[in-house]
């Protein structure tokens, strides 16, 4: 039986709403996409509606969906994360041909990303673990990108991915990532830096509303200023709009809200990937434990009737210290994304890749997010020194820290002297002393760990050497290191 011609440029499987957008997107921009979906009857509803006029085309079955598409067959899952993924490629596996390229556009686990590339490479397929960013608004008109897994696939599908992706003048936001689980790992940190952007801008206006005693609409103002500035991007100018706005009796929305953000999961993975490769990600971590302290809303009630701080009082220059809230947002998430880029290169240590610092900034620089021209700093930094160690090293970005710095030093004292928690801002800036630190206290710690628990210690004229002392005279001067050999 013919089932069907070989026309289609790329399968699609998932009409949820991001993958119906997808489809719709690379249609646009000339590519024939077949359609396909668990629930079959999803299938010609969207044909009938959303894809009327598109020159889509549905398939009922695996099958029919395998005998659409030209070879290698290119096939994107849009669907539920999980077992959801793992059942549609063994559902696939017997309608393919060596050389197929699978590819998942869900928001999958980078550690299930790697298991699968190295799954359907030994099988002779290819796979892609692609993250996808900007909702669905993106996913119709220009998402950013992010894919990684089998470098085999790229060619087949490059033109395909930077032609529905994001434009930031003429340069798409996607670009090879890295091998296996590196796309996903890098939308995953992404969406940490989210939440560390989001928190840095929450703690802005607090330390406004609650110390400078701004009204709603002078904070939007100042925002919509600083969006022209060195803090141009998409989440500082949704957040002067979103104060500004006013409910239908007129009054500001924003001051009804219930102050217990959620979340659902992807700035806890970056923290825990952070713990996991041993990198100093505080100010994500911060972000979101700030998240958790304020779902704790009725113990906050609760201890606030109970509990001294400080009543909030402001005295100088008003002008200027809203300036220096400023910087002190712009050198924060300069620490932010350094710390990021501090993960990228561990995991990519511990992992095996090779990541593309200044392709991850790009594809972040538009269609996601955290869109800002701030990435196209970061991109310029790494096209200079591709092998940059670090952020806070580059040139541009030395001189914006410590331009910002002093601004940055007055607004957490003051927040601190007020009583506003600023754990973002706060955290960053500690970050930012350790770092720059030729000599921390460790010293003291390593001492302790040898008092009590025998675990030596590297003398500064002889690192490498470890020793240990009987600090007490008791207890003799076998080390752990002897006991656990
Ligand atoms: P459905 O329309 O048949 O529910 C987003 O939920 C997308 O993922 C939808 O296309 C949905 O298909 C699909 N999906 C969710 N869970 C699934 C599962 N366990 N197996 C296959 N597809 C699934």
């Amino acid at each position: 039986m013919v089932i069907g011609e070989a026309v289609g440029d790329i399968g699609v499987i998932g009409l949820a709403v991001m993958g119906q957008n997808l489809i719709l997107n690379m249609n646009d921009h000339g590519f024939t996409v077949v359609a396909f979906n668990r629930t079959v009857s999803k299938v010609d509803e969207f044909l009938q509606n959303e894809a009327k006029g598109t020159k889509v085309i549905g398939a009922h079955s695996i099958e029919e969906l395998a005998a659409k598409l030209k070879k290698p067959r290119r096939i994107m899952l849009m669907v539920k994360a999980g077992s959801a993924v793992d059942d549609f490629i063994n559902l696939l596996l017997p309608h393919l041909e060596k050389g197929d390229i699978i590819i998942d556009g869900g928001n999958s686990e980078y550690l299930d990303s790697r298991r699968r590339t190295k799954d359907l490479e030994s099988k002779g397929f290819l796979f892609v673990g692609s993250g996808v960013s900007g909702g669905e608004e993106g996913a119709r008109h220009g998402p950013s990108l992010m894919p990684g897994g089998s470098a085999a696939a790229w060619p087949a599908i490059k033109d395909i991915f930077q032609g529905i992706a994001a434009k930031v003048g003429n340069e798409p936001c996607c670009d090879w990532v890295g091998e296996d689980g590196a796309g996903h790992f890098v939308k995953m940190v992404h969406n940490g830096i989210e939440y560390g952007d989001m928190q840095l801008i929450a703690e802005a206006y607090h330390i406004m509303r609650d110390v400078v005693g701004m009204t709603n609409d002078e904070m939007s103002e100042a925002l919509a200023k600083w969006n022209k500035g060195f803090l141009d991007s998409f989440l500082i100018e949704i957040t002067s709009d979103i104060l500004k706005y006013k409910d239908e009796k007129g009054q500001h929305l924003v001051d009804k809200i219930r102050d217990a953000a959620g979340q659902k999961g992807t700035g806890k993975w970056t923290t825990m990937a952070a713990l996991e490769y041993g990198i100093p990600v505080t100010l994500i971590g911060e972000a979101v434990f700030a998240r958790c302290l304020s779902s704790l809303k009725d113990e906050r009630v609760n201890a606030s009737k109970q509990l001294k701080r400080p009543s909030p009082k402001f005295t100088g220059d008003r002008q200027k210290f809203i300036e220096q809230i400023s910087y002190a947002l712009y050198a924060s998430k300069i620490i932010s994304y350094a710390q990021g880029f501090m993960l990228f290169r561990e995991a990519a240590k511990q992992l095996n890749w090779k990541l593309n610092n200044g392709g991850i900034a790009l594809m972040w620089r538009g269609g996601c997010i955290i869109r800002s021209a701030f990435l196209g700093d970061i991109k310029k930094a790494f096209d200079k020194n591709p092998d940059l160690s670090n952020l806070l090293l580059d040139d541009f970005f030395k001189k914006a820290i410590s331009d910002a710095q002093d601004g940055w030093r007055q607004v957490v004292s003051t927040a601190v002297l007020n009583g506003i928690p600023v754990p973002a801002m706060s955290s960053a800036l500690s970050f930012y002393d350790g770092f720059a630190s030729a000599t921390l206290p460790a010293n003291l710690i390593q001492a302790q760990r040898d008092y009590f628990g025998a675990h030596t210690y590297e003398l500064m004229d002889a690192p490498g050497k470890f020793v240990h002392t009987n600090w007490t005279g008791r207890g003799g001067t076998t080390s752990s290191s002897t006991y656990s050999a």
